[in-house]
């Protein structure tokens, strides 16, 4: 994890965190000592119910008697501890993530935790795979079908390597059982910069500049390229994490096959089901290590 701050530790002191809604001193940050995992997914409802099944799997807590409060009191980001481990909400897209990252990071490593895993356990769309696999990020691309994350300061693009953590990745599969109802598999992913004409949809509100010819032979790229899924945050997250020396895994859950559909036609039944899946399987992983 960050061997060396990438920020001024002492003038990071008693700063505030803007989007966190919470000041960095001595109080809160031993909240956050003692943290090994971050667990993070887009949605708040799904933080809430994996902090829930973490209690109940490590403290034997019943969650019907059990509702998780947030660390810090946002609107736009939710924390909930569960021992070592936070559960965290990160929002959707990039920009939301990337803000996330840099407001977490700066308070976990303040509050002296300096060997911590991040886990991203996603929803995306499938390429070529069926709803309701599993898939281990190795590599993030972007739209342009560009390993990595092009970053833009001061009017200048920086390119940063977003590798996953192939031992990390290793360690998550080994923690597997031998059989599971659904796949896991192990590819590359792109993060779309929005969910519809930055993921080739048809179905937005604006008519598309491509023909479905142009998504046959896109779509047939990525497959070359071994890209199984389009989400909207991976490669902030690779790039930020490989940037601070921080272990980074993104495990992802199918919704739809894109081969087949714009639209996520799921039951609710069907898409509790598959979020289930990655969450499980990050449980596992956790499980394994303790
Ligand atoms: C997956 O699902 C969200 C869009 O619905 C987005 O956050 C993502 O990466
Ligand atoms: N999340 C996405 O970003 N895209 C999908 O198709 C499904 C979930």
């Amino acid at each position: 994890m960050i061997k060396n701050a990438l920020f001024d530790e002492h003038e990071s002191l008693n700063s505030y965190l803007y989007n966190f809604n919470l000041t960095l001193n001595q109080k809160n940050l031993d909240k956050f000592d003692g943290i090994k995992y971050v667990l993070m997914q887009g949605s708040a409802y799904r933080t809430e119910t994996l902090a829930q099944k973490l209690a109940q799997k490590l403290l034997g807590i019943n969650p019907k008697h059990f509702k998780p409060i947030s660390l810090i009191n946002s609107t736009k980001y939710v924390i909930y501890r569960i021992n070592d481990i936070l559960s965290v909400s990160h929002g959707m897209g990039n920009t939301s993530m990337i803000t996330f990252l840099h407001s977490l990071s700066k308070l976990l490593y303040l509050a002296g935790n300096r060997n911590l895993e991040y886990i991203r356990i996603g929803t995306s769309g499938g390429v070529g795979v069926k709803a309701g696999s599993v898939i281990l990020t190795k590599t993030a691309y972007m739209p342009t079908l560009i390993p990595g994350c092009k970053i833009s300061a001061l009017g200048k693009d920086i390119t940063y390597p977003t590798n996953m953590d192939s031992k990390l990745n290793q360690r998550i599969l080994n923690a597997q059982p031998k059989t599971t109802s659904y796949s896991i598999l192990t590819g590359n992913s792109i993060a779309a910069d929005d969910f519809y004409l930055g993921q080739a949809r048809f179905d937005g509100a604006i008519k598309p500049s491509y023909t479905h010819e142009d998504r046959l032979k896109y779509f047939a790229k990525l497959q070359q390229l071994e890209i199984r899924n389009i989400e909207m945050e991976s490669t902030s997250l690779a790039a930020f994490c490989n940037r601070a020396n921080i272990p980074v895994a993104m495990i992802a859950t199918i919704l739809l096959n894109r081969l087949e559909s714009d639209q996520v036609t799921a039951t609710p039944e069907e898409l509790k089901r598959y979020s289930e899946h990655s969450q499980e399987v990050v449980i596992n992983y956790i499980m394994s290590q303790k």
